[in-house]
């Protein structure tokens, strides 16, 4: 087809501007016909055209934190049982990505997490304290975000996308070489600000990669009521992106899919959305129960896809992995548990009227007022004695509490 076969009104999009060597790009931009795989489940290392197996050192190294990971899912899990923590979305099983996308960053790179990914925050140096305070009920992010790059785990599905969009093209404009990584779910992939963020990131060529963890399920929806495409990456095409899929439980695959990623955005190439495949083997939450909408062997036969018993076949078959460093990495994970629970059972001081601090770089009165009644109430709580409403020998009608319904102190008071 020649450009003057086209009416003029369809030349105006640059899709029709050489409109054959567009479509040969969109072919290239298409993920392959399976996922990028470099280690299969039995350990073996198998070629995938266009990415090569990470060198023996990075893959130790990925193993440790994985092993690091898996323990820190486990423990987390058991001290919210306790109670210890209000919720915790566990990324058990989920550690190729976790780790593996941390690895394939460089230190000026930057992460938007979601709250399932508190795995690779630990391997990016989060100490646990800080954390697992946002899972304790602090409304603040406990850790500084730019001391180590990362913005703060979204819990609104798909938020963090657009922070990413917007951070990466800043950067750009900066003149800065640094990539932003936006870790989304399958479910946050359906979200219209993932979409948003997608179109923008390939409209303005930000260096940005949209890294979704497919793990099947989004809460108690299965994939298959999320979509009818085959690959969540097959959409990068669509908005003029590159798509790749990946074994999500292949770290090998994942370091080398990102690292790829990251290289074409640095060299201003663009965004990349990446899916990997892989499974959430626990509950969505610990309010979630999981058997009321998948049977028990779905999760058992993901078991098989391990990532770090694949991973330390490889490096044992190779002579990169002994019972030595085993233990060692083992005795590492139990320490980093311990420190762990060591920092959970301390009782954190929050003070409740933190909740109005960095809300307005200026005071609203709506605010202001709503600060007031709440200190009111907590002082209420304290010395209820002294408040009328709780004194048994206080006449209703005289403090205005019958006319008032139940009121505020008295039920701060309670609680
Ligand atoms: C905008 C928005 N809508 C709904 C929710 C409630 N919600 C929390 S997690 C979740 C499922 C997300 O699934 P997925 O993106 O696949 O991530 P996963 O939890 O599997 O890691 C939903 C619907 C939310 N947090 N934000
Ligand atoms: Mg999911």
């Amino acid at each position: 087809m020649r450009d003057d076969d086209v009416a003029p009104n369809e030349l105006r999009g640059p899709a029709l501007h050489d409109p054959e060597s567009r479509h040969a790009a969109l072919l290239d931009q298409l993920p392959g016909p399976t996922p990028v795989r470099l280690i299969d489940r039995e350990g073996e290392a198998v070629e995938h055209d266009g990415f090569a197996l990470p060198d023996a050192d990075t893959l130790r190294d990925a193993y440790r934190r994985m092993v690091i990971a898996r323990r820190w899912e486990a423990q987390v899990t058991a001290l919210t049982r306790q109670g210890r923590l209000a919720t915790y979305p566990s990324a058990y099983g989920q550690e190729a990505g976790e780790v593996g996308s941390v690895l394939a960053l460089e230190p000026e790179d930057w992460m938007f997490p979601s709250y399932r990914d508190s795995s690779a925050l630990l391997t990016r140096g989060v100490p646990p304290r800080l954390l697992l305070s946002f899972f304790r009920g602090d409304w603040h992010n406990a850790y500084d975000p730019y001391e180590r790059r990362i913005a703060p785990q979204s819990t609104p599905l798909a938020t963090q996308a657009l922070h990413a969009v917007g951070f990466a093209h800043a950067e750009r404009l900066r003149g800065r070489g640094t990539v932003a990584l936006a870790y989304l779910g399958d479910g946050g992939a359906s979200e219209g600000d993932a979409h948003e963020a997608m179109n923008f990131a390939a409209v303005w060529q930000a260096p940005a990669i949209f890294f979704v963890q497919n793990n099947q399920y989004a809460i108690s929806t299965p994939l298959q009521e999320q979509t009818r495409s085959r690959s969540i990456a097959d959409r990068a095409a669509g908005l003029g992106m590159r798509g790749v899929w990946v074994d999500g439980n292949d770290v090998a695959a994942v370091i080398a899919v990102l690292r790829d990623a990251a290289r074409r955005a640095r060299a201003g190439e663009g965004p990349t959305l990446v899916e990997a495949r892989t499974y959430r083997l626990e509950s969505h939450t610990n309010s979630d129960d999981p058997t009321r909408y998948r049977e028990a062997e779905e999760a058992a036969a993901w078991e098989d896809y391990c990532p770090i018993a694949r991973l330390a076949a490889h490096l044992r078959a190779r002579g990169e992995l002994d019972d030595a460093f085993d233990a060692r990495v083992a005795e590492e994970a139990e320490a980093n548990a311990a420190a762990t629970r060591e920092a959970m059972n301390e009782q954190p001081e929050i003070d409740p009227l933190e909740l109005f601090e960095h809300v307005y770089s200026t005071p609203r009165r709506a605010l202001q007022e709503q600060r007031a009644m709440f200190a009111e109430e907590l002082a209420a709580a304290e010395n209820p004695a002294e408040n009328p409403a709780e004194n048994p020998a206080g006449d209703p009608a005289e403090t205005g509490a019958a006319e008032r319904g139940a009121p505020h102190a008295a039920e701060g008071a309670r609680r």
